[in-house]
């Protein structure tokens, strides 16, 4: 996407279609600190928006995807309402969520607090083996601030959640992917669970990028809406996607026993 030099995350194109951002606070594991989350956002967001981009891939390193917020960057914001209010602190943390592309989370190693809660941001999660989620926030004191309790209640439930938040247990990939956190374990080895993000990316951006956008728009719909109206919105949007080239080159291209030519228009 961008030459641009950042300080805490590297940028890459592993695939023409796809966009790389791999957190790099290799000291500190990854910790959220704010100035990380304002690159992180602006990374994502101009990836958004080029057109040559199908998807985006997320990952840390092998030890850790992100150990969570920066607890030294958090402790001495202690009782100063009036500062963390008007700086708007971590308010930017839900910016991932309103992307229009799919983000697709690589997780190794500690995805922890805050780490945890980004990984839920994205839109599937692949683990390798090493992955270890978790929500430590109780034994600092605090909740999960960053979504955890809620996203985490809607992906697993009650009694699940309630142990992950009230223990601070970490939970091991396994387990997250019986328990519905990822989609699934990629195979042991190094990198592997970013070649095979990068692969779905990969394979996702080969797809019309209008229909993947409304898929993912009408996918997150069902945690908000009820089911009627969840229904009319996807049934709308199916109908509007009549109105798209690529639906008429995808169903040509079907008929004619070819592969499709998505022009994304
Ligand atoms: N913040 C800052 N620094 C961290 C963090 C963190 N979250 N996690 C690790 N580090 C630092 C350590 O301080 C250490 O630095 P140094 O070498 O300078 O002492 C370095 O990373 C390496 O860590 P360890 O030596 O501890 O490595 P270990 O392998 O022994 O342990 C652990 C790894 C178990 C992951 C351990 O580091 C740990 O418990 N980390 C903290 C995990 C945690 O509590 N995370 C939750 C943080 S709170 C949070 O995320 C709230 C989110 C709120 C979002 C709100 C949005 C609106």
């Amino acid at each position: 996407t961008s030459q641009r030099q950042y300080n805490f995350i590297l940028v890459s194109r592993p695939e023409p279609s796809v966009v790389l951002v791999t957190l790099n606070r290799p000291k500190a594991l990854n910790a959220l600190s704010s100035p990380l989350f304002q690159e992180l956002n602006q990374a994502l967001e101009e990836a958004d928006k080029d057109d040559t981009v199908g998807a985006m891939v997320l990952t840390g390193s092998e030890k850790a995807f992100a150990a969570g917020a920066d607890i030294k960057e958090m402790k001495d914001k202690q009782c100063k309402f009036s500062n963390v209010f008007k700086n708007k602190f971590l308010e930017n943390w839900g910016e991932i969520a309103s992307l229009r592309k799919p983000v697709i989370a690589a997780v190794s190693g500690f995805a922890l607090g805050g780490g945890c809660e980004l990984a839920l941001m994205c839109d599937i999660i692949l683990a390798s083996p090493t992955a270890k989620f978790g929500q430590p926030e109780i034994n600092l004191g605090v909740i999960p601030g960053g979504g955890g309790s809620q996203r985490l209640a809607q992906v697993i439930g009650k009694s699940r959640t309630m142990e992950m938040v009230l223990t601070g247990r970490m939970v091991s990939a396994q387990e997250a992917a019986n328990w519905g956190i990822v989609s699934r374990v990629v195979a042991d080895g190094e990198g592997e669970v970013v070649k095979e993000a990068v692969a779905m990316a990969k394979d996702i951006a080969s797809k019309s990028q209008i229909a993947v956008q409304a898929g993912k728009e009408v996918v997150n719909a069902a945690y908000e809406l009820n089911l009627a109206e969840g229904l009319r919105l996807e049934r709308r949007l199916f109908h509007g996607l009549f109105a798209t080239n690529d639906q008429k080159e995808g169903m040509s291209a079907f008929s004619e026993k070819r592969k499709p030519n998505f022009t994304h228009t």
